[in-house]
């Protein structure tokens, strides 16, 4: 019995375990009702009187030495099974982390913008915060033009001949192109503006244009119609018309407004285009021989047009938008709506 003691000892001693399974097993061979030690307590019954004292010694510190060797297995193979399976399950998705979206109307400059440059266009900017002779004056608005009026006009300071105001367009900068640039030119100007109107669905005082001015030797009218459709047809699908009405501008002559062909009716006329098979997107000219010469362009050597657009009213064509007003709100499930919206 003392070899059999012996011999568990040292195999307990040398005792491993990979898994909890293993550890179990390791247990039951030992400790269970079956187990090795078990029977050697059965066993040690009919052990002698004079020898039980010592075997009964050995016995016990055999019982004591397994158990705390199958504890110790036991939660070295815990242990290692959660760092194997750990509590969190890595392959679950990440937590999504709120992006905000570019405005609608940003896209929409943005476009305006990129099919120009393609064309050839610089792109220029100019103070939001203007004088009168860069708004009106040298754009060949007469002395009382109703637009040089308080109803009409944000002034920042008067009583004096050349008055600070918020701009009305951004033809402002195409002047300061003309007075700065070398000939030929061909900017488009992107901005902000500012007119004292009333806020409706279609109206509002602050919202965005883009200009476009090209002149060089020999611009006509045929060249100025070209550059309308092409521009027509980037922006609303290659399908596109155009038509061109006579207008009225104190800075071109001649001058017309440009409707494209609806594409929502395909023309055929439907509530977008209020049955006319036609939707307004720009105005349009030809550079008035004043307002070259006003900065400092020979009108005899070169020829100019220009045209004018508003970012909101192109958005709300493009996208059905019913209400110019949802356009400043910046209520998010409006805004989210654009989150997927594809640029030039
Ligand atoms: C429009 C319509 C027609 C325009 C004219 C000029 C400038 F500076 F060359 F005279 N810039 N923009 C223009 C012409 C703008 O907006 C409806």
């Amino acid at each position: 019995m003392k070899e059999a003691i012996e011999q568990i000892l040292k195999e307990i001693e040398d005792l491993k375990a990979a898994s909890q399974k293993e550890v179990e097993e390791a247990r039951i061979r030992f400790l269970g009702k079956k187990g090795e030690i078990t029977a050697l307590m059965e066993q040690f019954r009919g052990v002698a009187p004079e020898l039980k004292r010592e075997y009964g010694q050995k016995l016990n510190d055999l019982k004591k030495a397994a158990q705390a060797k199958i504890d110790q297995l036991k939660e070295a193979a815990e242990q290692a099974a959660e760092a194997i399976t750990p509590k969190e399950d890595l392959s679950m998705p990440g937590d999504a982390f709120p992006l905000g979206s570019r405005h609608p109307v940003s896209i929409v400059r943005q476009q305006i913008v990129d099919i120009f440059r393609k064309f050839g266009y610089d792109v220029a900017e100019g103070p939001e915060i203007e004088d009168d002779y860069h708004v009106f004056e040298a754009l060949n608005f007469p002395p009382n033009h109703p637009a040089r009026e308080m109803q009409d006009t944000f002034f920042v300071s008067t009583g004096h001949v050349n008055p600070l105001l918020l701009r009305t367009h951004t033809s402002s900068v195409q002047v300061r192109t003309m007075e700065s640039q070398d000939l030929p030119i061909r900017v488009v100007c992107p901005g902000r503006v500012f007119r004292n109107e009333a806020i409706s669905a279609r109206a509002h005082c602050i919202f965005h244009q883009v200009e476009g001015l090209y002149i060089d030797k020999d611009v006509t009218f045929a060249d100025l119609k070209q550059a309308i459709l092409l521009f027509a047809r980037e922006m609303f699908g290659p399908e596109t018309q155009i038509r061109m009405r006579p207008s009225y501008f104190p800075f071109t002559e001649p001058s017309a407004e440009v409707d494209v062909s609806c594409n929502i009716c395909k023309g055929k006329g439907c509530n977008i285009c209020k049955g006319t098979g036609w939707l307004e997107i720009m105005g349009c000219g030809m550079v008035d021989p004043n307002v070259l010469k006003a900065s400092g362009i020979d009108p005899e050597k070169y020829s100019g047009f220009a045209f004018g657009m508003g970012v909101e009213r192109i958005a709300m064509l493009k996208w059905q938008v019913n209400d110019l007003r949802h356009y400043f709100e910046n209520d998010m499930r409006f805004l989210q709506e654009f989150a997927t919206a594809t640029e030039v």
